[in-house]
């Protein structure tokens, strides 16, 4: 086997298009003959994880667990895409901390708040910002942002960037590193 395996880990705001990145990376890795997984927050949290609530704690098993298969996927020599909110820096560090050097690329979709409620795609925000869901990330959790991240990619508000294209942004940086 030629392939040498990975974690792509996706973190931002509910709403900020991790998984919509997930999926068009997914599908750039695929034309490139590479074999990729993903493992979506909200997809886990419906099996694996269906015993998880919001609070701090669970979130931070959520993610250790999630870190923990994505970590056997990359042994496999896959291409793990990970896209869960993660808002904790300790959290998504302990992960980076599972894997050998260089193999956890952390992607940061940087999207303001603002955007991601004014998308509002499942209602959430509504619905937090009425107090029907307590401990919402941005609203009444906290999100903290990476401060030292492989991949950024920004988005104002008025911006139009294409899923597309950030997958490729992605796609260049494994290239040259080197998993391509
Ligand atoms: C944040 C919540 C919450 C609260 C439900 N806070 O945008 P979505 O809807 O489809 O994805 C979000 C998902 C978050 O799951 P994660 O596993 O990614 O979160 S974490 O990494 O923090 O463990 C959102 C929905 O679940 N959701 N309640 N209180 N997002």
């Amino acid at each position: 086997l030629k392939q040498k395996g990975c974690v792509i880990w996706v973190t931002g705001l509910s709403g900020s298009g991790k998984s919509t990145l997930a999926c068009a990376l997914s599908r750039g890795l695929h034309s490139r003959g590479k074999l990729t997984y993903i493992l979506d927050g909200d997809n886990v949290r419906h099996g694996l994880n269906s015993d998880l609530s919001f609070k701090a704690e669970d979130r931070a098993e959520n993610i250790r667990r999630i870190g923990e298969v994505a970590k056997l996927f990359a042994d496999a020599g896959i291409i793990c895409i990970a896209s869960l909110i993660s808002p904790y820096r300790k959290d998504r560090d302990a992960c980076r901390a599972l894997m050998p050097e260089g193999d956890f690329i952390e992607v940061f979709l940087d999207v303001p708040l603002e955007l991601c409620e004014a998308r509002d795609p499942k209602g959430l925000y509504k619905l937090a910002r009425s107090g029907k869901i307590k401990g919402f990330t941005g609203i009444s959790a906290p999100y903290e942002p990476p401060v030292n991240c492989e991949i950024v990619l920004q988005q104002k508000v008025g911006d139009c960037v294409s899923p597309c294209v950030m997958a490729e942004t992605v796609i260049s940086y494994l290239e040259e590193k080197g998993y391509l």
